[in-house]
């Protein structure tokens, strides 16, 4: 009986022990999951968007699915071409999703520009909603490059935001848009899907002439 009784013990140990690991991969909210603080990116995929999912324990969760919903944000400009992005995008849900490593993180080089307000973008893992953004880029036009002049007015649009609260030019996630966020415009003038546009060629050179004079 006794050995019986231990068998039993042990079978049940090991159901626990099985169980477990599954329970406890369920991806925890923030603070414990970690998410950016704000959601800013750029068509070039240089402001990256940097998740780590972990369960309740805080244990970091292998292979989650992150997904990243644009369904509520039709201004976001999301880069098709050329291929090769880590992540895979779907066109019809409008997502973006990729997988943890083995310290429950991704890292997504986002070529994505355009903005939308408030809750407009949304962080899933594993199905667990984790947060919700407004977007910001310094495509603010959301054509998909970041130009000033002739071709584009990224930089007229974005010094209309300049000194109020609109958390679609708050690129440094602070509540206001200032010359911090002004300098990241700077950093990111001539970044387009496509690598580094120049804008003098896709222009008929009068209207640059018009645009320096
Ligand atoms: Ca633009
Ligand atoms: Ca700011």
């Amino acid at each position: 009986m006794v050995p019986r009784i231990r068998a039993l013990l042990a079978a049940a140990l090991l159901v626990s022990a099985v169980a477990l690991p599954g329970f406890a991969s369920v991806p925890a909210p923030p603070p414990i999951s970690t998410v950016p603080s704000c959601f800013a990116t750029c068509p070039l995929g240089d402001m990256h968007i940097v998740v780590i999912v972990r369960d309740l324990a805080s244990n970091p969760i292998f292979g989650a699915l992150v997904v990243l919903d644009f369904s509520a944000c039709p201004n976001a400009y999301v880069c098709t071409s050329p291929a090769g992005d880590p992540y895979v995008y779907d066109p019809l849900s409008r997502t973006i999703r990729m997988t943890t490593d083995a310290s429950g993180k991704v890292d997504f080089p986002l070529r994505v520009g355009g903005g939308c307000g408030p809750g407009g973008v949304k962080i899933y893992a594993n199905g667990v909603f984790l947060q919700s953004y407004a977007l910001a880029s310094p495509d603010q036009t959301g054509n998909g490059m970041v130009v000033c002049f002739a071709i584009d007015t990224d930089c007229d649009v974005f010094s209309s935001k300049l000194g109020t609260g609109d958390p679609t030019a708050d690129f440094d996630c602070d509540g206001d848009v200032d010359l911090d966020d002004q300098l990241t415009m700077n950093l990111h003038g001539s970044h387009s899907c496509h690598g580094i546009v120049d804008p003098a060629k896709r222009s008929d050179w009068g209207r640059v002439k018009a645009f320096y004079r």
